[in-house]
């Protein structure tokens, strides 16, 4: 009996913005990560106030996939991928978001890169806003602090559901809702929810009436998605980090304790469908009062997701701080400390295989759905050699390391895995940092954090590697 399930996702990961470029063609509209200058590790991108002349923008031409998507495809259908992770993006679709009419051109060109994928026994894997909601939402309506951006996002999924319903089975609505746990920082809030704050402004109850709406958004989304077709498979997407304490000292396991409820609350709702007893005392602890209707509740009740996708790429840790209060809030630009057991990439994202193990036993234990590992990479700076070979072998032992322990979560811990798709399967622009060089292919893209480069696509030696994976359904590895 092989490891993996028959018809095992084996696959990679991309959103739209990161590597389409053609940020204006085909009716597009802006988005928010047309507004997003380069940055690098310890320097954020910035969040311009509109497209501004003499800015450079990476995202505004990706890796051009939008005209040589063909091409690409055919070298993941040579790495025998059953299945791709893209997103849609919305822009495409709904150039503004508050239009009644979505937009023809942006439609056919899913239906065409779909069909390519399929063409090649690929199945499409799709997640409906994988940061880059219209700009226009920010600046008319305030980005997700508005409910009225719920129908906006309900009649996007509405029109995707009804156009590619009999070619994409598995959905995700919101890409890593939970980022936006760290409100603190600029990037997850705008990315997640097109939110800019304003100076002084109390963030974090902002924060959680954004993702209420989102959730009520997705939930709605789920129900509908499921009278359009029973079929399809909707799920969340979540980004898990888990959260080790320090020591075994109380205050580090409670600590610990806390800050995964905190930045995984999101999970509850989505499962479940309510809000779980300790962010309401905590909201209530806070004073908070939220725009929460009882139609809303019940919204949450009847578009519970299918399946739970996620990313993993790191692991963090904690340590119990003393507060004069007791209290054991968490923030996280501040509270993590660096785990002296694992190492760190390049850009201190820290490696380590068994928390991807931990992490699925987690999401097993806590929810008793099926799982879909969505992404994980390295992120690394590669090097061209004179004859065009590149050589990642730190790339392969990454991703050779995680495989281990997923086939032990699998085989060892029964955990119920649909599928594998490792980000970024082609070189593309970091989401966080906004480079090219920080880079995660099987297939390496001849462009430079600057934008120079002819774009030329060239196999890194994990292609073969990753095939050969594939190939014997994860028993060579
Ligand atoms: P980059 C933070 C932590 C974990 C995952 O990230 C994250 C982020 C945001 O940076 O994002 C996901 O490109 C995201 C992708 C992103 C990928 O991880 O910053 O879903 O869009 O590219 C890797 O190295």
């Amino acid at each position: 009996m092989s490891t993996f399930k028959d018809g095992f996702l084996w696959g990679g990961a991309v959103a739209a913005h990161q590597l389409e470029g053609g940020w204006k063609e085909g009716g597009k509209g802006v988005s928010v990560a047309d507004v997003m200058t380069a940055g690098r590790h310890g320097v954020a991108r910035k969040i311009t106030d509109g497209v501004v002349e003499g800015e450079y923008y990476p995202n505004h031409e990706g890796i051009d996939f939008y005209h040589r998507y063909k091409e690409d495809i055919a070298l993941f259908a040579e790495m025998g991928f059953k299945c791709f992770r893209t997103s849609i993006a919305w822009t495409r679709i709904f150039p503004n978001g508050d239009e009644l009419e979505p937009n023809e051109e942006g439609l056919q060109f899913y239906d065409d890169l779909f069909d390519e994928c399929l063409k090649h026994g690929i199945e499409p894997v799709i997640t409906l806003s994988h940061f880059e909601m219209p700009f226009h939402l920010v600046k008319e309506y305030g980005g997700w602090r508005n409910r009225k951006v719920i129908d906006f996002f309900v009649r996007f999924a509405e029109v995707c559901f009804e156009r590619y319903q009999d070619k994409v089975k598995y959905w995700m609505t919101f890409n890593e809702i939970n980022n936006q746990a760290n409100f603190h920082d600029d990037f997850a809030p705008f990315t997640n929810s097109g939110i800019v704050y304003e100076e002084g402004e109390n963030r974090e109850p902002v924060m959680y009436q954004a993702a209420h709406y989102e959730l009520v958004a997705s939930a709605k989304a789920v129900a509908i998605g499921h009278v359009i077709n029973p079929d399809l498979q909707i799920g969340c997407m979540i980004a898990m980090c888990p959260i080790y304490p320090y020591s075994c000292s109380p205050r580090d396991i409670l600590k610990a304790q806390k800050a995964m409820q905190m930045r995984y609350y999101f999970t509850d709702v989505h499962v479940h469908g309510y809000y779980p007893k300790f962010i309401l005392k905590y909201w209530e602890s806070k004073g908070y009062e939220f725009d929460i209707s009882a139609e809303d509740l019940e919204t949450l009740v009847m578009g519970t997701v299918d399946y739970i996708g996620f990313s993993y790429y790191m692991s963090f840790a904690i340590k119990g701080h003393e507060t004069s209060d007791g209290s054991y809030e968490y923030d996280e630009t501040k509270d993590l400390v660096r785990n002296p057991h694992v190492e760190a990439s390049d850009w201190g994202w820290q490696i380590d295989p068994e928390g991807l193990r931990y992490s699925l036993n987690w999401f097993q234990d806590m929810y008793h759905l099926p799982l879909f590992i969505v992404e994980n990479g390295f992120g690394a700076i590669d090097q061209v050699e004179e004859d065009g070979s590149i050589h990642d072998p730190y790339r392969i032992d990454y991703l050779q390391a995680h495989i281990k322990e997923m086939k032990k979560a699998v085989v060892e811990d029964g955990v119920d895995l649909i599928g594998y798709t490792p980000w970024g399967c082609i070189d593309l622009v970091s989401a966080g940092t906004g480079e090219m060089k920080k880079r995660y292919g099987f297939i390496y893209v001849d462009k430079d954090n600057e934008g120079n480069g002819s774009l030329e696509r060239s196999k890194k030696d994990s292609f073969d590697w990753y095939k050969e994976v594939i190939a014997s359904n994860g028993e060579n590895i």
